[in-house]
C-alpha cells in the first residue's frame, strides 16, 4: 500500500479532532489527498456500532462486548475507507484507532493486552499506523475540557482512575515503541499545540513522500 497512515490519539479533550482537521490542511496546502476518519465509526455501519457503544444504558455492557463491537467497527471501517484509501495513495488521518483499544480496553478496562493483540491480528492482519501522535495532558484538564461540552457517553461517565489508567498505557506504549509514536503536549494552549505539529510535519512529508 502506497498511502500513509496516520493516527491521532489520547485522552478526552486532548483536541485531537480539533487538530485532525488543522493537519488535514496543512496536507492539502502541499497538494496531498487526505481522507479524514475516526474510530469508532468511519461508515454507516461502524457509526451505528459507535452509537451502541457510546450510549448511556441501564444495561451494563460486558467488556468483552466493548471489545468485540470495537473490533467489528474496526474491520468495516478497515475494509471500506482504510484500506482503500492508502490503496490509493493517501494520507489516511483517522482519529482514534487500535491503540485507544490497548488504552481504554486494555488500561482501562482491565482486559489482556494479549486477548487485544489476538483480535488485532485477526482483523487488522499487518496493517498497522505508519505513525500515531499522542495528544497528552492532564486527565483532569481534559475532562474539564470534554465536560464543557454537556451531556457525557458512556466513557465520559467513567472516573478519575480509569482516564488515568488509559493516559499511562498511552505513554508506556510510546515509551516502548518511539520509532511510531509522537508525544504532543495537548495541555498548551492550541496555538502552541499547533506550532508542535508544524515542527512535525516535515517529518510526516518525508514518510508520505517515502
Ligand atoms: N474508544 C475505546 O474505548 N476503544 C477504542 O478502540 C476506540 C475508542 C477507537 C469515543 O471516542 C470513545 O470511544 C472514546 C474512547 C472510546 N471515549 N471517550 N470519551 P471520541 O474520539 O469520539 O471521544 P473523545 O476522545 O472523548 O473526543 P473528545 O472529547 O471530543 O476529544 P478530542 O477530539 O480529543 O478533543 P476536541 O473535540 O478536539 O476538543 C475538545 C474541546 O477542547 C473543544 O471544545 C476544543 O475547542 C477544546 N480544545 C482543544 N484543544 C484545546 C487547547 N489546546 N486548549 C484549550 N482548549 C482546547
Amino acid at each position: 500500500m502506497s498511502g500513509l497512515f496516520i493516527t491521532l490519539e489520547g485522552p478526552e479533550g486532548a483536541g485531537k479532532s480539533t487538530n485532525r482537521d488543522y493537519l488535514a490542511t496543512r496536507f492539502r496546502e502541499q497538494g496531498i489527498d487526505v481522507v479524514l476518519t475516526r474510530e469508532p465509526g468511519g461508515t454507516p455501519l461502524a457509526e451505528r456500532i459507535r452509537e451502541i457503544l457510546l450510549a448511556p444504558s441501564d444495561e451494563l455492557m460486558a467488556s468483552d462486548t466493548e471489545l468485540l463491537l470495537m473490533f467489528a467497527a474496526r474491520a468495516q471501517h478497515i475494509d471500506q475507507v482504510i484500506r482503500p484509501a492508502l490503496e490509493r495513495g493517501c494520507v489516511v488521518i483517522c482519529d482514534r484507532f487500535t491503540d485507544a483499544t490497548y488504552a481504554y480496553q486494555g488500561g482501562g478496562r482491565g482486559l489482556s493486552h494479549q486477548r487485544i493483540a489476538v483480535l488485532e491480528d485477526f482483523v487488522q492482519g499487518a496493517l498497522r499506523p505508519d505513525m500515531t501522535l499522542v495528544f497528552d495532558l492532564p486527565v483532569e484538564v481534559g475532562l474539564a475540557r470534554a465536560a464543557e461540552r454537556g451531556c457525557l457517553d458512556r466513557f465520559e461517565q467513567e472516573g478519575m482512575a480509569f482516564f488515568e489508567a488509559v493516559r499511562q498505557t498511552y505513554l508506556q506504549r510510546a515509551a516502548e515503541h518511539p520509532q511510531r509514536y509522537r508525544i504532543v503536549d495537548a495541555a498548551k494552549p492550541l496555538q502552541d499545540v499547533q506550532q508542535s505539529l508544524d515542527q512535525l510535519l516535515p517529518e510526516l512529508l518525508v514518510l508520505t513522500r517515502g
